[in-house]
């Protein structure tokens, strides 16, 4: 017995879920804070997975019919609960994943909010209506519930991510089927208690309208594979969303994918330095660099570069890493050895490119020799290779120059990513030309703040190899719906469109 396992059987306890739950099973769950284990679930067949989803799929046939405010009602309560036990999976959160203790935190507020935005879309799920071009005709737009949302996360956001989903999917009249990482089952199961208090506390929703399937990669397989899935909305890597997408596509599935980015921050010559230096400070060493925003370039005028890159550097040696849950802590580690060997592979091949390496070396490994944590590097390079163009999951930061604004922007949006962008600029000319058509091709473009930490209310995601799909905010809930395109006739006449005649 570890202290991070008792600490977990202690918050599990808290939360009315039964040992055998978070103990039993052959899938072993190691915190990245120490590399003990400190849980074990119990993969699912691929036939229980299909057995889940025709579970949801009743779910879904009898919630379609439920008012949608009502609807809305269940995620209110699921923000309630989320409200009450936010320490409780906050920390969590931290022991699986290894996030800083206000990062885990943050992450269950994420939650909450998109259940609140959720419960204020339940009343506004509008449709439109259009000019009929025929004489005692109206027609109209209605959306409707779509079906069962197949939702597959990743371990860097082992909770937001399925409410960003799971919230909108629920007042849309859908049913989820989760498959949370295998890295981070453990969270999967406290927010599926969560979920059912909610449930039991509104009464009268159907069984099974949220489902966790926890396993491989064979779990995910069947998820997506099967029919009944209407939406597989699936965060992770490009290498994941190249099989999933088709797979989905194949069956004349709906696919929501969030893939890699390769997220640049842009400084110009009027910058505020001290805007900028703690806005990359935070997107690409917090987190240890394991989001999908986390900054991973940085093109910087050559009049401030050297002095923007010596404050990096100072910023970066004081950078207290260590124990996540430890307050002063903000770096925590990365979340395995594949992880880590993943980000030293890179460094050597950035090296190879002729580029200067700062920092990247494991630290800590005394205390914790089977935990991974390192200092974020900070690389500097002459142009931008293919090591720069390729994702890395880890605190790397590679620094390219530039002289004149457009050669920046093309240095931005040379990558396959497509995710977050930012500009740390003054000059009205250059954020505005960043903002426009012709500027930053990424989902997400920001102008002095860094790429990283979006607020839900905002569509979430981005194009190119980054997948196309948007979460969250705005009207990201169409995805979860359905169209029907209505025309109604209350005339006593049958006019046809475009003029045709056709009399019988
Ligand atoms: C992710 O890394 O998969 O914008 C999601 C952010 C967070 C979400 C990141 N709100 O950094």
């Amino acid at each position: 017995m570890t202290s991070s396992s008792d600490r977990i059987r202690h918050l599990f306890d808290a939360l009315g879920v039964p040992a055998g739950r978070f103990t039993e099973g052959t899938l072993a769950v190691r915190s990245p804070i120490d590399g003990t284990e400190i849980g074990r679930v119990q993969p699912h067949s691929a036939a229980e997975v299909t057995a889940a989803v025709a579970r949801a799929h009743a779910a879904f046939l009898v919630w379609r019919d439920v008012p949608a405010p009502r609807r809305g009602e269940l995620v209110r309560l699921l923000g309630e609960e989320l409200r009450k036990d936010k320490q409780i999976l906050g920390e969590l959160v931290s022991l699986e994943a290894g996030k800083i203790a206000t990062e885990g935190l943050g992450e269950v507020q994420e939650m909450i909010d998109i259940c609140d935005f959720a419960v204020g879309l339940s009343r506004q799920l509008y449709g439109l209506t259009i000019a009929s071009e025929r004489p005692g005709h109206r027609m109209m737009e209605s959306w409707h519930p779509l079906g069962v949302v197949g939702v597959i996360t990743a371990f860097n956001f082992p909770v937001a991510v399925w409410a960003w989903n799971t919230a909108l999917a629920l007042v849309c009249g859908d049913a989820v089927v989760w498959k949370p990482s295998e890295k981070t089952p453990l969270t999967a199961l406290a927010c599926q208690a969560l979920f059912e208090r909610a449930a039991a506390r509104l009464g009268d929703a159907p069984a099974h309208l949220s489902q966790v399937v926890q396993g491989l990669r064979d779990v995910g397989e069947a998820l997506v594979d099967d029919p009944r899935v209407a939406l597989l909305s699936a965060t992770g890597s490009t290498r994941m969303g190249r099989e999933v997408g088709p797979r989905v596509a194949r069956r004349f599935g709906r696919a929501l994918l969030e893939l890699g980015g390769n997220n640049a921050v842009i400084v110009a010559p009027s910058a505020d330095l001290d805007l900028a230096v703690r806005g990359i400070a935070f997107a690409a060493a917090g987190t240890a660099g394991q989001r999908c925003t986390s900054t991973r370039r940085l093109i910087v005028h050559h009049s401030v570069r050297e002095a923007l890159v010596a404050r990096l550097k100072k910023a970066y040696a004081g950078l207290p890493i260590g124990n996540p849950m430890e307050s002063s802590t903000l770096v925590g580690p990365l979340i395995d050895e594949a992880a880590f060997q993943g980000m030293q592979t890179a460094l050597a091949a950035a090296r190879a490119d002729g580029g200067t390496v700062t920092g990247g070396e494991r630290v800590l490994e005394a205390e914790f020799p089977d935990a991974f944590y390192v200092r974020p590097a900070i690389v500097e390079m002459a142009s931008q290779t293919d090591t720069v163009r390729h994702e890395t999951f880890a605190p790397i930061l590679y620094v390219l120059g530039y002289d004149e604004f457009a050669e920046a922007l093309a240095l931005q949006n040379d990558v396959p990513q497509g995710l977050s962008s930012a500009i740390f600029s003054n000059d009205l000319r250059e954020t505005e030309t960043f903002l426009s058509a012709a500027g930053s091709d990424c989902g997400i473009a920001n102008v002095n703040i860094g790429t990283s930490g979006a607020e839900i209310g905002g569509a979430f995601g981005g194009d190119k190899e980054t997948g196309g799909g948007r979460e969250s905010g705005s009207d990201a809930w169409k995805a979860y719906m359905r169209r029907a395109t209505n025309t109604i006739n209350y005339s006593r006449a049958l006019p046809l469109a475009q003029g045709v005649q056709f009399d019988v």
